[in-house]
């Protein structure tokens, strides 16, 4: 079989930049290890910055996100028992985030791709890629116990954190860089209310917590716990008390509790790969980096990573080679700003075990300037809204 793209991964990487090469006339594949109904099944994130949105919209996929998805213009930090309001409309001219999440935009991707007829190998095991240093790259799979090869002009690697495409780059070809944090995020589904209309992010002697949600029915929390914790060991009440000794009285009075329909531990990590070329394949989105959930920018790296692929790869297709060739340069550069707010906001609102007690009370006075200061306020906004592109 020959494709002009093979695409690794059908997660929110792997699909989107399915979209938005099949709409310029590039024809792919995706494989993907796991069944649809398992990718599904993973609830991960719930916030899109305005560049996610657009590229969306873009790819054609943006109808039930516009008509399900609430519009956010801030969030609230809780502090000691404190809030603190950021206006994103207020303090970055305007710009708002959208909570859609994660699980219902990859249900529209992969309801559009059917739709569209394009080739997708869910259960593709054993994947393989081959010779992405020449420009006759090739990837290996089998189905059902049987094998099967593609030949490619290009492999994206859109398979995660723990896909093969990054582990297929020879050690001396690529550079890690790394933060593993000492504490993971215990996650709760509930069909209940949420808490409040917008977000609160809240730091607490006793760990960081999460109110956010997926729709006026449907609320997400997180507490962050101990890694040595173990999700069977947090039944539904444990998780409902402890969420609200980390709340004000104001949260715990709207708090409407009801059974999890889904509940995790998260672990958390900042990583970045570098370079994301290797030849004929590029890595996207998670496959590349990772960054902690807290300021919700896991998913829109992976959007802002296909977006310049996508440019990129149809780029190649019009006679040009700029854009793979800058491809790599331009992703890490918006990249390296995302992981570095990330990191900042969950050093800022997490309680860290083993920091210095120097240490602890800086970050509290760094955290205590920022929601007191204008220009705080508006680097925070700023970021959290997405930066915009340097294209
Ligand atoms: P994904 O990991 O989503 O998709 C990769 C796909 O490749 C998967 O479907 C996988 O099955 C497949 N794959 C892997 N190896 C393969 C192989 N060898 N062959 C074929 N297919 C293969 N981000 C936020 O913004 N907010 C959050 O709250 C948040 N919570 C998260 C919680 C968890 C537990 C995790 C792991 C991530 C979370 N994230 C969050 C980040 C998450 O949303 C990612 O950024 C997002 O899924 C990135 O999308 P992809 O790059 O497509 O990677
Ligand atoms: C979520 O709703 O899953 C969510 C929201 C904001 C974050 C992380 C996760 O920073």
């Amino acid at each position: 079989m020959r494709v002009q793209v093979a695409i690794i991964g059908a997660g929110p990487a792997g699909l989107i930049l399915g979209q938005l090469l099949h709409k310029a006339g590039v024809d792919t594949i995706v494989l993907e290890a796991q069944t649809p109904e398992y990718v599904l099944g993973r609830i991960r994130a719930g916030v899109l910055e305005q560049v996610a949105v657009d590229l969306l919209d873009e790819a054609g996929v943006g109808a039930r996100m516009h008509a399900e998805g609430l519009p956010h213009k801030g969030i609230e930090l809780l502090i000691g028992g404190v809030r603190h309001r950021i206006d994103f409309v207020g303090l970055t001219g305007g710009k708002q985030v959208m909570i859609y999440g994660q699980t219902e935009l990859t249900r529209d991707l992969m309801e559009a791709r059917a739709a569209a007829g394009l080739k997708t190998v869910y259960e593709a095991k054993e994947v393989s890629v081959h010779d992405f240093d020449s420009d006759h790259p090739r990837v290996r799979y089998t189905k059902d116990g049987v094998g099967h090869e593609i030949e490619c002009d290009f492999i994206a690697g859109c398979d995660g954190f723990h896909g093969v495409c990054r582990a297929s780059v020879p050690q001396n070809a690529i550079a890690n860089f790394e933060r593993v944090y000492p504490f993971g995020w215990l996650g709760l589904l509930s069909d209940t209310s949420p808490v409040s209309e917008e977000l609160i992010y809240a730091k607490h002697e006793r760990g960081f917590a999460l109110c956010s949600m997926r729709s006026h029915f449907r609320s997400r929390y997180y507490l962050q716990v101990p890694l040595t914790e173990k999700v069977e060991e947090w039944s539904d009440d444990r998780f409902w008390d402890e969420l609200r000794r980390r709340l004000d009285s104001q949260a715990v009075a709207a708090l409407v509790t009801g059974p999890s329909i889904e509940k995790s531990i998260a672990p958390l990590r900042s990583f970045v790969a570098e370079p994301m070329r290797f030849g004929r394949m590029f890595l996207a989105g998670d496959a590349a980096h990772i960054v902690p959930p807290t300021g919700a920018k896991g998913l829109n790296l992976a959007a802002s990573d296909v977006r310049y692929l996508s440019r990129a790869l149809v780029e190649f297709y019009g006679g040009s080679s700029t854009g793979i060739n800058h491809y790599s340069a331009r992703c890490l550069r918006r990249i390296w700003k995302a992981e570095r707010f990330s990191w900042w906001m969950t050093n800022l609102l997490h309680f860290f075990p083993d920091t210095n007690s120097f240490d602890q009370k800086a970050l509290e006075a760094e955290l205590d300037y920022v929601v007191h200061s204008l220009a705080g306020r508006t680097m925070l906004a700023e970021n959290y809204v997405g930066l915009p592109f340097d294209d």
